[in-house]
Order: structure tokens, then C-alpha cells, then sequence
């Protein structure tokens, strides 16, 4: 693994101070770990008709999208007041395929609550099994210039490097070049678009700010998705908006588990996951030039698609 891993095109982000190397592995860029996972993942692992993927590209909604998914399909079993999210950070009630050094892939099934797995793989770079499998997937996906922001201070905080330490024209330039984390972004999510026009009754593309502006559509739609419907009567009792509450920036960011903890072993504190959680924060960021740069580029990737990421 170790000989492979070093034979792949490597990128040392400058912004990074040196300290951040991604691989190309496939057509996608990532960290070392990571890799080395998702090529377990892969060889081994075997999905089940019953699991459900929540795929994303990093910094795009996962967190959310897994507390909703997590929330909806515990409903019956937890409320506000005693769900597990109270106390176990997101990440760790589903846990992220490729993570396969902190849990072997035999395990994974093991220790799971609920069939919900997540993943940041490509479409293209799903463990066969995941899409033959009649498993569901839920994609989410967000505005390249909030990813681009969101994943800078992600990767700016981990590395423990200020704002003056890291500058962020050079990840913009990252970026645009497609070395981001799983990038290029365009392709990842063109990847399950095209899949999802394909095969609608197997993926579900939803949208952050879709889900911020209209989120009890959303959340519903989420729920028939996965095979978890509400009732009336939970819809009238409240049990859908109770959900949405919870799962909100506003909540989830004041849980003391997700201020202040930290996954074992991990580089990234469980309060990174919790920046800002708003639409637009790009424009603190990027200058008119950057904005008419990364807008252009999208442009040409996404001629003749419906999506818009701008
Ligand atoms: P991951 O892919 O590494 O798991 P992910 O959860 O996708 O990260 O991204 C974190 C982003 O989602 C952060 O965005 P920001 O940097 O622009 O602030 C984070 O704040 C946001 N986020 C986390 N939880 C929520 C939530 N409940 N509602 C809205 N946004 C959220």
C-alpha cells in the first residue's frame, strides 16, 4: 500500500506551509489516510440492499445531512431529549467509509446502529457492490464558493495555521486547479448527477441551500427517500419541524459534544465542523477577480446541465 500510495501524483498545497500533501488516486484528489481507505474500501466491503450512503464532497452539508438522516430514522425510538446526538458527535453515528484504519471494514457492519454509512467518494470510485446493490444513496451538494471557503478554514484550522500563515489565494488556486479534497468539485458532483439521472429511484441530489431555505420539503422528501415516511399525524404533532430544529446550525453548534470534543485519534476537532453553517459567506472572501474566475470555470464545466453551483 505504502509503495503504491508513493507512486501516485502528489500535490504539497503551499498554502499549507508544506504540511498538507494530497494524492491523486483515480481521477480524485485527497490525503494519504484516506486513500489508503478508500482503496480497503474498495477491495472489501460489501454493501447491503438496506444500507444508505450519504456521499458528499467534503464541507458541502455532511454533518447535517447525517444528523437529519440520523434523527429520522431514530425518531421512534429517540426525541430532543434523549437522542444520541445529544452526546455522540455526528461523525461518529455514521461513520465515513474510508476511515478504514480507525475501523476495519468488517467492523464497520458490526458496529453500526443503523444501515447508514457515509462517504466522500466519487461516483465513479464507489466500491462496485454500492452500485449494484439496490443500497440507497443521498448526495448533497453546495455553492463551489462556499465550499471553497468552508474547506479552506477546515484545513487552515486542522494544520493550526492563521489566516496571515495560510493565505487563501493560494487555495483558491487549489482549487480552480481541481486539488481540493475528493476534487476536482465539478467532477464529483456531475459524477452523482449523471448517476442520479440515470438511476432516480437509487440517488437523491439535495442541495444546502435548498435545504436552508425550504428545509420541511426537504427534510420530507429526505425521509420518503431513505424509507422512512412521516405520518399526518407526526407532521401535525410537530415531529418534522422538531427535527429540523434540532438538526440546526443554531442547536448543534451549542451541544457541548460538538464544542469541545474531538474523535479519537483524529486531527480535526468536532467544533471545525461548525464554522459559520451560512449561504454566501464566500463574499468575505473572494475578491470580484476570484469571483469571475471560479464562476467561469463552472460555467464551462456545467454547459448544457441544469445544476447551478454559482
Ligand atoms: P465534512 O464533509 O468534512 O463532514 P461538512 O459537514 O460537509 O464537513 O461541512 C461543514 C460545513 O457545514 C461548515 O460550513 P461553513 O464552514 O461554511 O460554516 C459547517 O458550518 C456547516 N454545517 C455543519 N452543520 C450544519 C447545520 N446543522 N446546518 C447548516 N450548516 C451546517
Amino acid at each position: 500500500m505504502e509503495e503504491m500510495i508513493k507512486a501516485l501524483p502528489q500535490h504539497t498545497n503551499s498554502w499549507s506551509k508544506g504540511k498538507m500533501i494530497m494524492y491523486k488516486y483515480q481521477d480524485f484528489w485527497s490525503i494519504k489516510h484516506l486513500i489508503e481507505g478508500a482503496i480497503l474500501a474498495q477491495q472489501s466491503f460489501k454493501a447491503e440492499p438496506s444500507d444508505v450512503f450519504l456521499c458528499s464532497a467534503p464541507k458541502t452539508g455532511t454533518t447535517w445531512l447525517k444528523s437529519l438522516s440520523f434523527a429520522i430514522l431514530t425518531r421512534e425510538k429517540f426525541d430532543e431529549s434523549t437522542t444520541p446526538l445529544l452526546t455522540k458527535f455526528a461523525h461518529e453515528c455514521v461513520p465515513l467509509l474510508e476511515n478504514s484504519h480507525v475501523v476495519e471494514h468488517e467492523n464497520i457492519r458490526k458496529n453500526l446502529s443503523l444501515p447508514l454509512i457515509s462517504t466522500h467518494l466519487p461516483y465513479a470510485s464507489l466500491p462496485e457492490s454500492v452500485i449494484s446493490s439496490n443500497c440507497k444513496i443521498v448526495y448533497i451538494y453546495r455553492n463551489i464558493k462556499d465550499v471553497i471557503v468552508s474547506q479552506y478554514h477546515f484545513g487552515r484550522e486542522a494544520l493550526k495555521l492563521s489566516m496571515e500563515d495560510a493565505p487563501f489565494e493560494e487555495a483558491f488556486n487549489d482549487f480552480c486547479k481541481g486539488v481540493s479534497g475528493y476534487g476536482p468539485y465539478w467532477d464529483h458532483v456531475l459524477g452523482y448527477w449523471k448517476a442520479s439521472l440515470e438511476r432516480p429511484e437509487k440517488i437523491l441530489l439535495l442541495k444546502y441551500e435548498d435545504l436552508k431555505s425550504e428545509p420541511k420539503s426537504n427534510v420530507k422528501r429526505l425521509a420518503d427517500f431513505i424509507g422512512s415516511p412521516f405520518s399526518v399525524d407526526e407532521e401535525k404533532a410537530g415531529v418534522v419541524d422538531n427535527i429540523i430544529k434540532f438538526c440546526g446550525f443554531e442547536n448543534m453548534s451549542k451541544l457541548e459534544v460538538n464544542k469541545t470534543g474531538k474523535i479519537n485519534g483524529s486531527l480535526f476537532e468536532n467544533r471545525f465542523y461548525y464554522r459559520k453553517g451560512k449561504v454566501g459567506d464566500w463574499m468575505n472572501y473572494l475578491t470580484n477577480e476570484m469571483k469571475e474566475k471560479i464562476d467561469k470555470l463552472t460555467d464551462e464545466k456545467f454547459d448544457g446541465t441544469s445544476l447551478l453551483l454559482k
